[in-house]
C-alpha cells in the first residue's frame, strides 16, 4: 500500500514538472533582455540572403557600403542571421546605422507579430 502511494505521488509530480517546463520556456522567451546574433543588413539584401547582387549593381566595395546605399535607396536596417536565414526588423534605425554591415549582438525583446526586435543595445560581435 505504502509503495503504491509513493509511486503514484512520483507519477503525479513527474507530470506536473513536464507540464510546467514548456510554460517556463515560453515565459522566458517573452521576457526582455534576449540576445540576437547576426549582421546588420539592409532589408533588400536580407531578402536575398546576400549583398552580392546589390554590390555589383551599386558598385559598393563592402557590406557596410552596400547596406548604407540600400538604406538610402529606401530599405531598412534589419538583423540578418545567416545561419538560420532569419531576418528581424529593428525598431531603432539610428543605433543600427552605427554598426551597419557588421556582425553584432543585439539585446532586446522580440515582438513575434511584427517580427521586430525592440532594441535595447547593439554591440559589435567579436
Ligand atoms: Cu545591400
Amino acid at each position: 500500500m505504502k509503495i503504491r502511494k509513493l509511486l503514484s505521488l512520483l507519477f503525479v509530480s513527474t507530470i506536473v514538472v513536464a507540464l510546467a517546463m514548456p510554460l517556463s520556456a515560453q515565459a522566458q522567451e517573452a521576457a526582455k533582455g534576449q540576445t540576437f546574433a547576426g549582421e546588420i543588413m539592409d532589408s533588400a539584401c536580407a531578402k536575398m540572403g546576400s549583398h552580392k547582387m546589390m554590390m555589383e549593381k551599386e558598385g559598393a566595395k563592402d557590406a557596410k557600403e552596400c547596406t548604407d546605399k540600400c538604406v538610402q535607396g529606401g530599405s531598412k536596417y534589419v538583423l540578418y542571421n545567416s545561419a538560420t536565414k532569419k531576418t528581424y526588423q529593428l525598431d531603432d534605425q539610428n543605433k543600427s546605422k552605427e554598426l551597419s554591415g557588421q556582425k553584432v549582438k543585439i539585446t532586446g525583446s522580440y515582438d513575434r507579430k511584427t517580427k521586430t526586435i525592440h532594441v535595447e543595445s547593439i554591440d559589435a560581435a567579436s
